[in-house]
This record gives structure tokens, C-alpha cells and sequence, in this order.
């Protein structure tokens, strides 16, 4: 499959080489490989990608290459906190090289945490304009840039690419989608947050962070934010994101992120979450949940509710789903999440399995460890209708199918949880 042929999903969705693998041996493949052979792995995928030198200073002479340009950063369309941060500590150490950098993102910020970061920081990340008018012109840029996404998450990703403009680089830590053609591209998946990579430039002194310059003590604060978010509070956090962690410990403001961490949860967010409690079925330690309609903006509020499921007693996974409701564009798709703490579950192949590909071969969703995102059109179904039993059987329908497709995989004869 190409790069471009890419599906969007809510989280960090990726489409890797293993997908179309047996199960069984992506399973075994998991809990065999230790983390150093993930990190041999990371290393040959990085010469592969002629990454022979030190990251920090490859970068280093990309920055002095391309000084005086002015660069667009594309975000995945729903930019979690490792998003946000390690885009906006690159803009920062990009200026330094005097170069400019605008950070784009094309969905909405629906957690009420990324919004107070985003709030509470001032951080330069926008929203793509739903209205043409109001875009920038693509033609400013000399490039653009892709931060904690290889492409496949952000709608941006066609239009720069119909623009003509090249792909400077990419930083990730997502499994490798294979060919990309950036000139450089930093991508390590055996560094569990894009926040630790940004670090690790800083501490490698592509800047030196300055205690007295409120922007790098917030933006310290939001890497570290990004780093933890990432690593579910550092307890996922291999060696380099404690590294990482440790030197941002030195800038970042402990009250800020207590505020950011703060953030209450909307009155609809409380109430996506109740409707996923009142709807849950359990079968085979698995906690499903449909929530009917949603809008656009409280989408987030589904891996909320999978997050708030998960820790239940006797549960290991939670998929929570529901139809979403974009207004403006009146399109609707369903979005659902996944959320296990069970080791020997791999997300990103449940989901592949479970929902399968659409007619042009795309991926339905797909996750990384522990979580996992999908988002299945609704297509010529959609329209919503005041009080119309047509949206009671749509819903219905969906429910149904939905569940069917996970419940196969649940069951313990042939589902791909019967793995210990
Ligand atoms: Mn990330």
C-alpha cells in the first residue's frame, strides 16, 4: 500500500508492514522481541533511511541548510499533547536557525487537556480553516514538516503533497510505514514519546534552554507533558524518556502542568461516559460500549470513556464507539477507541482484524501499544433527523455490526484474545 493511501483515525493510527501477517505470529513476535531488539530494529530502520550520523546533528545541518525558509508542520488531525509539545519545541529550535514554522492541525482539540495546554502555554498550534478563504497560501512554503505522524493521520498531508511541496522531515516514533521520501526522517520506535526525540535534540544543544525565558519554561512544560502522556503518567517510559524526562525536570513548571492536568471535563464529556456505562457488555473480559450520537467536538470524549472502562475490575480491554456528527461538513463518521492493559494484546492488529479494509484497501484504524483508534464512514447513510426514528435504526444498525465484528475476535474459540 502507498504512503498517500492513508486512513485517518483518532489515535496515531498507523499502517504497518506486519498487517497482513498471521495473528499468531505478530503476537509471538511482540512478546519475544525485547527492547533491545526493538531498538536494533529501530537502528537498521534508521539506516535505512540513510540516518548513518547522530540524529541531533544530522538535524543540525538540515536547520543550516534550509536557514532563511519558511516551513509548514503538519500535525495528526485530533494533536495529542506528544504532538503539540514536540511541534512547537521544534518551531522554537528552528527559529534559531532562522527559520519560520507555522503548526497546523486540520481536525479540532476535543480533550479538555490539549485545550487548557494549548490555553495555558499560548502554544502556536492552529486549526486548518474549514473555510477556503481564510487558508494560508500553501505557496509561502519551502516545505513541510511532519511531527509524531508519518502522514497517514492528517488530511493536510494531499494538500501540501498537491502543492508540490518537498517533505523536509519527519520525527516519529511510530512503527515505520516504510518508504517515505523526506530528507530526513528521524523516526524511532523504540522511543515511546516524539516529545523524548525533541528532548534529546535540546539536551544535544541545538538551543540551550534558558530558566528565564517563559516560552522554554513552557514549552519544557508541555514536552514533559507530551512525554508523559505518552508513556500513560512514565510508567511505559523505556530509559531515553526517563533521560528526557530528567532534563526537562530542570525548566519546566510543576504548576503549570498541574493546571493543564486540572482541566475538568466538559458536562457532555460526564455524559458520554455515563451512556458508556449504562451500555457496556462484558464477554470474555472485554468491555464494549456503544454511545449512540456524539458531536464533533466532544469526540474525545470516546477514548475518555474506553480510559474510564478499562478500569473496571476483571476488564483487560475497552472499546467504546459512536456515531460522530460533523456539523459543517454534515458527514458522520463512527469513531471508536481501544484501550487494553492486557500485554500479549496487540491494538493496532485487533482493529486491522476486527474491521478489516475498506474497497481501496485502507485500513479501518489501527493503534500502537495499549490503544488503538478506528473510524468507519457512514457514507450515504449519513444526514441527521430531529427526533426521527431514522436515526434510532441507523444507530441500531451500526451497534449491531459493530459488535459482531468484535465479538467474533472476543470469543474465546477463534478470537485473537485466546493467546495465553
Ligand atoms: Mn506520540
Amino acid at each position: 500500500m502507498s504512503f498517500s493511501d492513508s486512513i485517518l483515525s483518532t489515535e496515531n493510527t498507523l499502517l504497518d508492514n506486519q498487517a497482513s501477517e498471521s495473528k499468531e505470529s505478530i503476537v509471538e513476535t511482540q512478546s519475544e522481541m525485547g527492547e533491545r531488539a526493538i531498538a536494533d530494529q529501530a537502528a537498521s530502520l534508521r539506516r535505512a533511511a540513510g540516518f548513518e550520523e547522530d540524529p541531533a546533528k544530522a538535524l543540525e545541518k538540515l536547520l543550516k541548510k534550509h536557514s532563511g525558509s519558511h516551513q509548514i508542520v503538519l500535525l495528526q488531525d485530533f494533536p495529542d499533547p506528544d504532538a503539540l509539545s514536540a511541534a512547537w519545541a521544534y518551531r522554537i529550535i528552528a527559529s534559531a536557525y532562522n527559520i519560520q514554522c507555522d503548526i497546523y492541525y486540520s481536525g479540532t482539540l476535543s480533550h479538555q487537556e490539549n485545550i487548557a495546554l494549548v490555553k495555558l502555554t499560548n502554544l502556536p498550534a492552529k486549526r486548518w480553516p474549514t473555510q477556503p478563504k481564510d487558508r494560508p497560501d500553501l505557496s509561502q512554503y519551502q516545505g513541510y514538516i511532519l511531527i509524531d505522524t508519518q502522514g497517514t493521520t492528517s488530511h493536510l498531508t494531499d494538500l501540501v503533497k498537491a502543492a508540490e511541496l518537498p517533505l523536509i522531515l519527519v520525527v516519529d516514533h511510530h512503527a515505520s510505514q516504510g518508504k517515505l521520501r523526506a530528507e530526513l526522517a528521524d523516526i524511532r520506535p523504540d522511543i515511546h514519546a516524539t516529545a523524548t526525540i525533541l528532548t534529546q535534540y535540546l539536551q544535544a544543544g541545538l538551543i540551550q534552554l534558558d530558566r528565564s525565558n517563559i516560552t522554554h519554561v513552557k514549552c519544557a512544560t508541555a514536552l514533559m507533558h507530551g512525554l508523559r502522556s505518552d508513556t500513560s503518567q512514565l510508567m511505559q517510559a523505556s530509559e531515553p524518556d526517563f533521560l528526557a524526562a530528567a532534563y526537562l525536570s530542570q525548566y519546566y513548571d510543576a504548576q503549570l502542568l498541574g493546571a493543564v492536568l486540572q482541566a475538568s471535563r466538559s458536562r457532555r464529556v460526564m455524559d458520554v461516559i455515563e451512556r458508556s456505562l449504562r451500555n457496556r457488555h462484558m464477554q470474555n473480559s472485554v468491555s464494549i460500549a456503544g454511545v449512540g450520537y456524539l458531536r464533533y467536538e466532544d469526540r474525545d470524549a470516546i477514548p475518555q470513556a474506553a480510559d474510564f472502562l478499562v478500569t473496571e475490575e476483571n476488564v483487560h480491554t475497552a472499546v467504546v464507539y459512536g456515531i460522530v456528527h460533523d456539523e459543517d461538513e454534515e458527514k458522520e463518521l463512527v469513531v471508536g477507541s481501544l484501550r487494553t492493559n492486557k500485554i500479549t494484546l496487540d491494538p493496532d492488529e485487533f482493529i486491522k482484524e476486527a474491521f478489516g479494509q475498506d474497497s481501496q484497501g485502507r485500513f479501518f484504524g489501527g493503534g500502537r501499544s495499549m490503544a488503538g483508534g478506528f473510524e468507519i464512514p457512514v457514507g450515504f447513510l449519513s444526514g441527521f433527523y430531529e427526533n426521527s426514528d431514522y436515526n434510532r435504526q441507523k444507530w441500531e444498525v451500526f451497534d449491531k455490526q459493530i459488535k459482531q465484528k468484535l465479538q467474533r475476535l472476543v470469543d474465546p474459540e477463534n478470537g485473537v484474545l485466546n493467546t495465553d
